[in-house]
C-alpha cells in the first residue's frame, strides 16, 4: 500500500493508485462516478459502462457508500469533477466493503445527534469538519509543548491510580488496587509540586484527570485532559505570565498552522489570537463588577464561589481572557499559599475565557509547618499525605503553578457548545463506550 497516491497529490497526466471511502456514488445510467475520499480529500472515479471491462463495470457498481477501495488508473484533468481531477480505472479492488445501512451519514447530508456521532465516532470523524476539530486539538498540544519548552519546563508523567484525591470540591473514582482502596487521579498536583523539589525545577503535564462531577453540564467531562505546569522559584504572577504565554502559544499555533481546518470550522473571519495582556482582576473587584452588571439573582459578598451566572455576567462584562487573582483563602485548596501579609487573601488564580473558567493556579505553600496546618484546618489527615508533606522538610523552595483544561481550551477557542465535541471519546455519567 505504500505506492499509494493521495487524493490531493493525484496529478493530472500521470496514472496512480488512489485508496480511500466511497464518499457518494452517481450513476448517471451510460455513465457512474464513484467520488472517494482520503485523508487529503475527494477525487472522481469516472466509470464509463461501455468502454471497461465488464467486471471491473460490476465491481463499481456494486459497492455501497464507505466500502474502502483501491483503484488504480490514469489521472486525467477534468473540470466537471468536483476536485477538477477524475481517474479512468484499469483495476478497482474492494478492501472492506461497507454494509449499506449507516448508522450515521459521513457525507454530512443527514445530520446526527451528538450521541449518535459519539456512538460511532469512527464515522463521525470522517466527516471534514469534526477531523478539523481534532486536527486542531492536536496543534493546540503541538504549541503547548513548544512553549513549555521555550519555558525550559521538563515534561513529566505522574500515576494516574492514586492513594488521595487533591480537589477538595469533586468527588473521586474509587477503584481496587490488590485489596486496597485506591482512587483514579483528580489532578497531577502533588506529584507536580514534588518535581519542583527535585533537580528538575519546572515541569509540565499533559495527561487525564478523573473526575466524579455530579451533574451532566456541557463544560464537565467525567475523564479530561489537565494541561499543568509547575515551576520551583516562581511566585504566583510569574505562574500567570506563564500561563498566558502558554494559552496564547495554542493559540498562535492554531492560527499560523490550522488555516485548513479553521476554514473547514468557517472561523476563518472570526478567528484570531488574543492580543495584549489579559486583565487581572482581584476577587474583589471582580464580585463588584458582577454586582454591578445587575445580571445575577442573588448579591454576592466576600467568600462567596462564583456561580456559572456569574461567571457569564462577568465574562460578558470583561470580553476577552482575564484573570481574578486574591481569591479568600477559604475557598482556595490547601497547598495554595496565603499573602503573607493578609492570611484571609490567598495568592490564588483562575484564568477565565469570557465563558467559562480554564485555568486554576497559584503560588503554594512551601513550608512544612504552614503546609501541615493547612490539612489540618481543612479535615485533611496529613498522615495520609505524608509521602507528599514530608519532602518539604528536605528543602522544598517557593514555588508557583497552574492546571489548564485541554478540553475547555479547544472548546472555547473553536466556540463549540459541548465539551464532548472536543474529545474523542468523552466520559460522562452515562458513556463509558466506545
Ligand atoms: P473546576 O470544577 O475545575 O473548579 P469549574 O468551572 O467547574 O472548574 P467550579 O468552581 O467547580 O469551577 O464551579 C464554578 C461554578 O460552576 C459553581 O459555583 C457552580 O455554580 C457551577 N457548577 C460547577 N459544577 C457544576 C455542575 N456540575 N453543574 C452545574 N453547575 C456547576
Ligand atoms: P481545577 O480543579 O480548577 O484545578 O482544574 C483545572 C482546570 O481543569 C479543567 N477541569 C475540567 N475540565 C473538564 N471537565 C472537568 N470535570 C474538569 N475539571 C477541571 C478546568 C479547570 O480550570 N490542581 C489544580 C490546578 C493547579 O492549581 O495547578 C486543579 O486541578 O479547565
Amino acid at each position: 500500500m505504500q505506492d499509494r497516491t493521495y487524493a490531493a497529490d493525484a496529478d493530472p497526466g500521470t496514472s496512480a493508485t488512489v485508496a480511500g471511502w466511497v464518499h457518494e456514488i452517481r450513476d448517471l445510467g451510460g455513465i457512474a462516478f464513484l467520488i472517494l475520499r482520503d485523508t487529503t480529500g475527494k477525487i472522481q472515479v469516472k466509470i464509463e459502462k461501455d468502454e471497461l471491462d465488464e467486471a471491473l463495470v460490476e465491481t463499481a457498481l456494486d459497492v455501497h457508500r464507505e466500502s474502502v477501495l483501491r483503484v488504480e488508473g490514469d489521472v486525467e484533468e477534468e473540470e466537471r469533477a468536483p476536485t477538477g481531477v477524475e481517474v479512468t480505472p484499469d483495476d478497482i479492488e474492494v478492501i472492506a466493503p461497507a454494509d449499506p445501512e449507516l448508522p450515521l451519514d459521513p457525507s454530512g447530508k443527514v445530520d446526527a445527534e451528538l450521541p449518535t456521532r459519539l456512538d460511532n465516532r469512527t464515522l463521525d470523524l470522517r466527516k471534514p469538519e469534526v477531523k478539523a476539530i481534532f486536527e486542531i486539538r492536536a496543534e493546540v498540544l503541538r504549541s503547548v509543548r513548544e512553549a513549555f519548552r521555550n519555558l525550559d519546563a521538563t515534561e513529566i508523567n505522574t500515576p494516574k491510580i492514586v492513594a488521595t484525591g487533591t480537589e477538595g470540591g469533586t468527588e473521586l473514582f474509587p477503584i481496587t488496587y490488590f485489596g486496597r482502596e485506591a482512587f483514579m487521579n483528580q489532578s497531577p498536583q502533588l506529584f507536580k509540586q514534588l518535581m519542583v523539589g527535585s533537580g528538575l525545577e519546572r515541569v509540565f503535564e499533559i495527561g487525564p484527570i478523573f473526575r466524579a462531577e455530579e451533574h451532566n453540564t456541557p463544560r464537565h467531562l467525567n475523564e479530561a485532559t489537565s494541561i499543568d505546569f509547575e515551576s520551583a522559584f516562581y511566585d504566583h504572577t510569574e505562574a500567570m505570565d506563564a500561563c498566558e504565554t502558554v494559552v496564547k502559544a495554542a493559540y498562535e499555533g492554531v492560527a499560523g498552522n490550522c488555516a485548513d481546518e479553521l476554514e473547514t470550522l468557517g472561523l476563518t473571519e472570526v478567528f484570531s489570537a488574543p492580543e495584549g495582556d489579559f486583565p487581572r482582576l482581584t476577587y474583589e473587584e471582580a464580585i463588584e463588577r458582577i454586582n454591578a452588571t445587575g445580571e445575577i439573582d442573588d448579591v454576592l459578598v466576600w467568600g462567596d464561589d462564583l456561580s456559572t451566572e456569574a461567571e457569564h455576567a462577568l465574562g460578558q462584562d470583561v470580553g476577552e481572557h482575564y484573570f481574578i487573582t486574591d481569591w479568600p483563602s477559604e475557598i482556595k485548596p490547601f497547598y495554595i499559599k496565603d499573602h503573607d501579609d493578609d492570611p484571609e487573601l490567598s495568592t490564588g488564580f483562575d484564568m477565565m475565557h469570557p465563558s467559562m473558567e480554564l485555568v486554576s493556579g497559584g503560588q503554594r505553600e512551601h513550608r512544612h509547618d504552614h503546609l501541615v496546618e493547612g490539612f489540618e484546618q481543612q479535615g485533611l489527615d496529613p498522615g495520609a499525605f505524608e509521602y507528599y508533606t514530608k519532602m518539604f522538610k528536605y528543602g522544598m523552595p517557593p514555588h508557583a503553578g497552574w492546571g489548564l483544561g485541554g478540553e475547555r481550551l479547544v472548546m472555547t477557542m473553536l466556540g463549540l457548545e459541548n465539551i464532548r465535541e472536543a474529545v474523542i471519546f468523552p466520559r460522562d455519567r452515562q458513556r463509558l463506550s466506545p
